[in-house]
């Protein structure tokens, strides 16, 4: 704003006021400048999203190597019981979104769960299993699946355009007859 005034205090005032505004609105426009640039760069060249391949820190207690998740991920551990390895990615489960896993009810399922790229949500719909897919943890819950039917794997934990079509497939198959 110029200053109308003919006093030279009020002058010299006005005038340096204009100087701090002009420095302040300079400041807060190079912010904004450098933050929309990061995220453009970002988006430009991190979209394929961190971890190239899951590494898979030891832990006794979620005995799993990145090799038990390729390959099927399903491997039978007893007369009744299965382990299954799943690999959350973006926007899919493996096993689950494209091949549904096939497993016999009443068998007991270990989940050793893992993350390629970002967070997901493991979560079957229908049953207590939710746990978070972390890149380089897995994590890990068993379940008996009593009811023969359809179960599906969402991932409940945003994780970018595709998160709401990310679902896996469980086809529980009917019990044989002893
Ligand atoms: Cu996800």
């Amino acid at each position: 704003m110029h200053s109308t005034t003919s006093d030279p205090f009020e002058q010299r005032f006005h005038a340096a006021a204009q100087r701090h505004e002009r420095a302040w609105v300079f400041i807060s426009v190079a912010m904004i400048a450098v933050l929309f640039i990061a995220a453009v760069y970002l988006v430009v060249h991190d979209y394929g999203v961190v971890a190239k391949t899951a590494r898979i820190y030891a832990d006794p207690n979620t005995p799993a190597t990145l090799a038990d998740f390729q390959g099927s991920g399903v491997k039978q551990t007893g007369p009744n019981s299965y382990s299954v390895y799943e690999m959350g990615r973006i926007w899919s489960w493996t096993p689950g979104t494209a091949t549904p896993l096939t497993l016999p009810a009443g068998a007991h399922v270990t989940f050793y769960v893992t993350s390629g790229d970002v967070l997901h949500g493991f979560e079957i719909q229908g049953t207590s299993i939710n746990l978070t897919a972390i890149p380089g943890v897995v994590g890990h819950v068993s379940y008996t699946f009593d009811k023969p039917g359809t179960y599906y794997i969402i991932c409940n934990e945003y994780c970018g355009a595709g998160h709401q079509a990310m679902i896996g497939k469980i086809i529980i198959t009917g019990r044989a007859k002893a």
